[in-house]
């Protein structure tokens, strides 16, 4: 039996780490889950020497000190790590979405880093005490002459339907709480957390899960576990079975019986074919019945598919749209969906607007927008019926992704400025240097869209798009912010199940 610590600094959804953990705990192994976050929200922290030695002294008893992280944690864990290291020399491991697409970079703080899906070779190494490494898939390490290597890539052999459940038992689990400490997570912290989930959505108790893994598209800035391009590397979009998926939802009821909603926060629950959300449909309501949230693109959106989502308790609908921009979508995000094929999505979507107000995203800052594209992306949002909610993000390069690549090409000068660490990437919380698109952007879905319309002309561009008018901007924005908050107005609220 060997025994690892994963340590992260995020949001206790935790699915890599808890999934690893399982896989390792059914092979016997002992794991140790460590947030350095708080249990239910994100404290900004700086980790003194204090916290560190208290940390090496809490590790000193595992085979090894994993992390797993994203690139906006990076910049906060990669200096821990680093300290950590001078006063407890142990195997230090990095696995997660910034280590598989910066393998090299972090071979510079781990001795080993593993790439995308790579719980069973993370399992297979464990158990030969990292001796194996040359022979294992999705592993970068270091030679015996310090030379980086990164072996190949590959997709699970393994059928999703054969992996376990996230691991949410409460043994081993800890946290760090505000006052530098670490605890031991409670059945208590864990409800707190279902709570502080469900309650982005009204009075709920709110589980998270994946029902596949990739994507049918591959949008240029996208960094998730299907672009693991650098690699020359593109795993397959492949789903769980309908059977292992409620049982999960089954066994976490069971466990935590105040469960009451589930947020399936897949790429695009939709891809999935008409016969399986069908069954999807016909089991979630026989055996779950609750309400239930879930992302999906425009390409995949079909009446026959929401009919019956919102029939199973389809409440809460999220959908990128990006751009308006045929150009910018086909050419700059690599997104083959066209503006036509969205009008159609959301129209079908507008159908069941009783249900649910959809969330709509787009993305702005994107250095490739001209004139005629931002007008647009404003006259396509002048077509959407209200009522909708939408989600304006500024455009985040991640390294190793196409975008990021490109852009390194032809602006390195902008990198720095859309670089993913330490990034919050909702616009609402950047108005510095706001201009005219995205204070419209910004006030569209509280817009009527004949008015949207007149917003789009080149008239309107061309008086108002000035620097000089940015802080007047800047304060309209941020006093609308306040009034909604006083109205509560809240659109994340899901309606009552009508009869
Ligand atoms: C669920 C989710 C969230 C949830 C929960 C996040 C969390 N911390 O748990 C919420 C809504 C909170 C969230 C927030 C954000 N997210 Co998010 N999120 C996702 C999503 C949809 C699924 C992540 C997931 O659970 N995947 C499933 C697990 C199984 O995959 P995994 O974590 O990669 O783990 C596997 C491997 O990497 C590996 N592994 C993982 N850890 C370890 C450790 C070891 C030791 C080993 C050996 C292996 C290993 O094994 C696992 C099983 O194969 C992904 C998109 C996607 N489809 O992956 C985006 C994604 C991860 N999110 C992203 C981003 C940018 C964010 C935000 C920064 C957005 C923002 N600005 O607010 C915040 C960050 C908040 C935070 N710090 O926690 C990006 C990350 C890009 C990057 N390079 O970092 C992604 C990839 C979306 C995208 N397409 O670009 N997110
Ligand atoms: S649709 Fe979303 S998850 Fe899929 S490739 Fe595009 S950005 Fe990534």
């Amino acid at each position: 039996m060997k025994k690892v610590i994963i340590i992260s600094y995020a949001q206790p959804l935790l699915l890599g780490s808890r999934l690893v953990s399982s896989l390792l705990k059914k092979h016997s192994h002992e794991v140790t889950l460590l947030n350095l976050n708080h249990y239910h929200f994100l404290i900004e922290k700086v980790f003194s020497d204090d916290f560190i030695r208290k940390l090496a002294l809490f590790c000193q008893d595992f085979d090894a000190i994993c992390f797993s992280f994203m690139t906006q944690e990076s910049s906060l864990l990669i200096p821990l790590v680093v300290e950590l290291r001078k006063i407890l020399p142990k195997l230090y491991v990095f696995g997660g979405i910034h280590p598989t697409h910066n393998p090299l970079e972090c071979l510079d703080y781990a001795d080993v880093v593993f790439l995308g899906e790579s719980e069973y070779s993370f399992l297979q190494a464990i158990e030969n005490d990292f001796s194996n490494l040359h022979e294992l898939d999705n592993v970068g390490y270091k030679d015996e002459f310090g030379k980086k290597i990164i072996n190949k890539i590959a997709s699970l052999k393994n059928n999703l339907n054969e992996l376990p459940y996230p691991d949410y038992s409460i043994e081993n689990k800890y946290v760090v709480s505000a006052d530098n400490t670490i605890i031991p997570v409670t059945r208590e912290m864990q409800k707190e957390f279902f709570k502080q989930s469900g309650a982005y959505y009204g009075n709920f108790y709110s589980y998270t899960t994946l029902t596949s893994r990739g994507c049918p598209h591959k949008c240029s800035y996208c960094a998730n576990l299907n672009e693991i391009r650098e690699h020359g590397f593109v795993p397959k979009l492949r789903f769980r079975s309908v059977e292992n998926i409620i049982r999960e939802l089954e066994e976490i009821r069971a466990l935590y019986p105040e469960i009451n909603f589930f947020l399936f926060y897949d790429d695009n629950f939709a891809s999935r074919k008409d016969e399986e959300i069908l069954e999807f449909c016909r089991e979630y309501k026989k055996r779950i019945n609750a309400p239930f949230a879930i992302l999906v693109s425009p390409r995949f959106v079909s009446d026959f598919k929401l009919s019956h989502l919102v029939d199973a308790g389809l409440r809460h609908l999220q959908m990128g749209i990006q751009s308006g921009s045929d150009e910018i979508n086909r050419s700059v995000f690599l997104r083959n969906i066209s503006g036509k094929q969205t009008i159609q999505a959301i129209q079908i979507i507008n159908k069941y607007k009783k249900y649910f107000t959809p969330w709509y995203d787009f993305i702005t800052d994107i250095p490739y927008d001209t004139l005629q594209s931002k007008r647009e992306t404003i006259r396509l949002l002048s077509k959407i019926p209200k009522p909708f909610k939408l989600q304006i993000f500024s455009l985040v390069l991640f390294p190793s992704t196409s975008l990021y690549n490109r852009i390194k090409e032809e602006m390195p000068h902008l990198l720095y400025k859309y670089s993913g660490e330490n990034k919050t990437m909702s616009k609402l919380n950047n108005l510095n240097d706001l201009n005219y698109y995205d204070t419209v952007l910004l006030v569209a879905a509280y817009t009527p869209n004949i008015v949207l319309r007149i917003l789009s002309s080149k008239v309107m561009f061309f008086l108002f798009d000035r620097k000089f008018f940015s802080p007047v901007m800047k304060t309209t924005i941020a006093s609308l912010r306040m009034i909604n908050r006083a109205t509560h107005i809240n659109h994340n609220k899901i309606r009552a199940i009508p009869k």
